[in-house]
C-alpha cells in the first residue's frame, strides 16, 4: 500500500502538461455557420496514447456562450442529437468527433463563424485535468443540420440536409 500511495501522490504532483501528454487531435475543425445561426459544432478526432482510458466531463469553446458534449442516437426511425455527461477516449485508441456521432455543441455563439477564424477549445477531463486545442472553421456541405429533431425516419442524408450556405 505504501508504493500505491506514493504513485497516487506522484501523478496528482505531476505537471498539467505532462499530465495530458497522452493526449493528442487531429483533424479538428468548427462547422462554419450561416449569418443567422446560433448553433455549431466541433469535429476531430481525440487521440489516446495512455494505458487506461480517459473521459471527458465537460468543453467550453471561446466562440460559444455554452458548449456541450453530444452524441447522436436512433430514437425509433428518428437520429437524435442528445447531451451526455461523458466522452470516453479509449486506452491506445481514439474518439471520432463527426457529424451523426459524436460532437461537440456549441450553443448562443457570440459571432457567425467565417473561415480563416480559429476557435479555441478546452476540454475538461474527470480527474480535473485540462486539455486545450485549435479548430479552424470550415464550410462542410457535407454536415448534418444542427436542428435537435433530426426528421422523419429519413437516413442522415449529410448531402441534403444542410445546403442553406
Ligand atoms: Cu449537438
Amino acid at each position: 500500500m505504501k508504493l500505491k500511495a506514493f504513485l497516487l501522490s506522484s501523478l496528482v504532483a505531476a505537471p498539467l502538461a505532462f499530465a495530458n501528454a497522452e493526449i493528442t487531435t487531429q483533424d479538428t475543425y468548427a462547422r462554419a455557420t450561416p449569418p443567422t445561426a446560433v448553433t455549431s459544432a466541433v469535429f476531430g478526432n481525440i487521440h489516446n496514447s495512455g494505458d487506461r482510458a480517459r473521459n471527458i466531463v465537460s468543453v467550453s469553446v471561446d466562440a460559444a456562450g455554452k458548449s456541450e458534449l453530444h452524441d447522436v442516437i436512433m430514437d425509433g426511425e428518428m437520429m437524435k442529437m442528445r447531451h451526455v455527461d461523458t466522452f470516453v477516449i479509449p486506452a491506445n485508441g481514439k474518439l471520432p468527433l463527426k457529424p451523426g456521432g459524436h460532437h461537440i455543441m456549441m450553443f448562443d455563439l457570440k459571432h457567425p463563424l467565417k473561415e480563416g477564424q480559429t476557435l479555441n477549445v478546452t476540454l475538461t477531463f474527470a480527474n480535473g485535468e485540462k486539455y486545450q486545442f485549435q479548430a479552424p472553421v470550415k464550410k462542410v456541405m457535407a454536415g448534418m443540420s444542427m436542428n435537435h429533431n433530426m426528421d422523419h425516419g429519413k437516413e442522415m442524408d449529410h448531402g441534403k440536409m444542410d445546403m442553406q450556405h
